[in-house]
């Protein structure tokens, strides 16, 4: 029989996890777990290269790791661990450094977004941070990446780094390959960025009810629909495409026609599509609330993850210190 493939993929503890989050990369990962042998972790190290408080970072992992319990993750069936606790993801880092031209870190968007958004701590973590994220992926060898469209430029990087090592140092790592999400792109309610939580245009995967309505309520829709009685165009529409993932094929028709001949107004498709997203999110919230009480038992998964991810890793980085001439 085949060997299952490994899977890795990671998510930064930064507060919120938003439904851009949930179909780009989470929902991917859930569908996985039966196939692969996955390993999901909580990238705390990639999460301060921007400012953050230190009091509230435990929380805030602690939070990560309720969402993606609540949202499917099982870790029974997959790993789910902190970085941080596998120290040996920064001891590869520094080695992968060492062959990672600067050139090829400088021309990476997010980067480059990253300098942008945070112009008075431009630090060199954010300039490194796709060769840590090659480290996540290698340290596991992993040969499946599922991540949203933001991270394939990461994906082709970490892809030359591994070329970059193996020839120069023999076969050791696979070439891993990125699997995108069921939605790659979701744009935030401003209609125009990628949903994200630094640019407060996302719903959270555990908004309440009442706070879905209320972003939803003044989310950008066609721009060129100014009154109820004028037809709007559903393929320029920003809620529209997010009716795609949250809707029945039934009601999508039925927007998509209302929409075009103005027997529909924005505010009814918002409805149905807030109606729709609290149904689905509904499960994912509730029990997520159950988990805020217990705090010991997502700590006990987490060091459990931590013990399973650190015995591949330290094999891994023997390895790698064999082949790079540091063992002796
Ligand atoms: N808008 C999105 N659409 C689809 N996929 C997305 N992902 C993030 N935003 C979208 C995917 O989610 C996974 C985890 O991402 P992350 O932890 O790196 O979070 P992020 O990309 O930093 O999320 P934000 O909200 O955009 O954070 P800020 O605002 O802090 O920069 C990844 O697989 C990512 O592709």
């Amino acid at each position: 029989m085949d060997r299952k493939k490994r899977v890795f993929s990671g998510i930064q503890p930064t507060g919120i996890i938003h439904i851009g989050n949930y179909l780009g990369a989470i929902k991917r990962w859930i569908d996985l777990i039966p196939k692969y042998n996955c390993i999901f972790s909580i990238v705390d190290y990639h999460a301060i290269t921007v400012m953050y408080d230190p009091k509230e970072f435990p929380n805030k992992i602690l939070e990560a790791a309720k969402v993606l319990v609540a949202s499917g993750i099982d870790p029974d069936k997959a790993i789910l661990f902190v970085q941080s606790t596998v120290p040996e993801h920064t001891e590869l880092q520094w080695i992968l450094n060492s062959i990672t031209p600067i050139g090829d870190l400088e021309r990476m968007t997010q980067y480059k977004d990253k300098k942008q958004q945070n112009a008075d701590n431009i630090n060199a973590g954010l300039l490194t941070y796709p060769i840590l994220m090659a480290s996540d992926i290698l340290l596991y060898k992993g040969e499946v990446v599922p991540v949203g469209e933001d991270q394939k430029q990461h994906l082709e990087l970490t892809r030359e780094i591994v070329r970059r090592f193996n020839k120069r140092f023999g076969d050791t790592f696979p070439e891993p390959q990125t699997l995108l999400g069921v939605a790659p792109r979701i744009k935030g309610l401003d209609g125009n960025a990628k949903m994200s939580k630094s640019l407060n245009n996302y719903i959270a995967l555990v908004e309440e009810k009442d706070e879905i309505w209320n972003k939803l309520r003044v989310a950008v829709t066609d721009p060129a629909r100014k009154r109820r009685t004028d037809p709007g165009n559903p393929d320029i529409c920003n809620i529209f495409s997010f009716h795609k993932y949250f809707s029945s094929e039934e009601e999508i028709k039925k927007i998509d026609n209302g929409c075009r001949t103005a027997e529909i107004g924005c505010i009814d498709c918002k409805k149905i599509l807030a109606e729709n997203i609290n149904r689905t999110i509904t499960p994912i919230r509730e029990r997520k609330r159950e988990l805020d009480s217990r705090d010991n038992e997502i700590r006990d998964i987490l060091y459990n993850g931590t013990e399973k991810a650190k015995s591949i890793a330290e094999k891994t980085m023997d390895e790698v210190r064999g082949k790079i001439g540091v063992k002796f």
